[in-house]
């Protein structure tokens, strides 16, 4: 692939070449039972050991290797500004906390953009192979076993949600999404806190969950799972515009406008 490419499908190609790869070193690296914390990030319980940073590692090699010209932002590492115009995203284990405990949902997540663009995104759950990959335009796909396109099954009524959601690592920030969690669970079917957006977000895709919402999450968690969801028929919003940081919610087309004003209307 010429370094200058930034055709969608063979940015996947590459995310999938190297996500398969960063995967396959993780779960040969994980111990049995109990992974040591390496150290710790934004608050005393956002963890990251030895592993993720090996996974994070290789993605970035691998990456530069193939297409020196990109920049590269990934969870465990510093933004390398690129030239092309292309920069990874990267998660090289989301769910890190299931990653630790042995909870088979953590995930290899790497996506590819251009501007706010996401072109490409290839999600893959470690602990038990399945894959998910997007392009722009593309639609979205299951990747392991017989490849097939996927797309968002219509949705029960907004009382019969069921609603992926997580918290982020900051004690207040934490306390202020419990708050509307208690307001939003009472209207709707149940929740489900799997603990990595990125699965959260294909899960969403495929209708294993029917609505997602989340805030504070970071361009890692969201890039490859949200290009995932949204090619496969569903719609992303943020608070009062594209998905950020502050809020990030998403359900099938027929039911997000109410499930987006229930989602405000709980104090997200
Ligand atoms: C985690 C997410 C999780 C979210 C956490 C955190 P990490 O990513 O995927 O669902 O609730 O705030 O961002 O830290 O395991 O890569």
């Amino acid at each position: 692939m010429s370094p200058a490419t930034a055709e969608p499908q063979a940015l996947l190609d590459l995310a999938v070449e190297v996500g398969r790869e960063a995967a396959a070193l993780v779960r040969r690296l994980r111990p049995e039972g109990r992974v040591p914390v390496a150290d710790t990030k934004s608050s005393a319980t956002d963890p990251v050991t030895a592993i993720d940073r090996a996974s994070e590692e290789l993605i970035r090699a691998r990456v530069a290797a193939a297409r020196p010209d990109d920049g590269f932002l990934g969870e465990e590492g510093d933004t390398l500004v690129g030239t092309s115009g292309v920069e990874w995203v990267v998660d090289p284990i989301d769910g890190t906390v299931n990653f630790m405990y042995g909870v088979p949902a953590y995930a290899v997540s790497i996506a590819a953009r251009r501007g706010d663009d996401v072109l490409a995104g290839f999600v893959v759950n470690v602990a038990d192979g399945r894959e998910w990959g997007a392009t722009l335009g593309g639609g979205a796909f299951r990747l392991d076993g017989t490849p097939h396109r996927i797309t968002t099954p219509a949705p029960p009524p907004l009382t019969h949600l069921l609603v992926a959601t997580g918290f982020g690592y900051d004690p207040q920030v934490r306390a202020a999404q419990g708050e509307a969690v208690t307001r939003l669970l009472p209207q709707v079917r149940d929740v489900r806190r799997i603990g990595a957006a990125a699965l959260d977000l294909c899960a969403l895709a495929e209708g294993t969950v029917d609505a997602y919402v989340e805030q504070g999450l970071h361009p890692w968690d969201l890039a490859a799972g949200g290009l995932v969801a949204t090619e496969a028929g569903a719609v992303l919003s943020g608070l009062d515009g594209p998905p950020d940081r502050r809020l990030v919610m998403g359900a099938h087309p027929d039911v997000a406008p109410e499930y987006f004003a229930l989602v405000r209307a709980c104090g997200f």
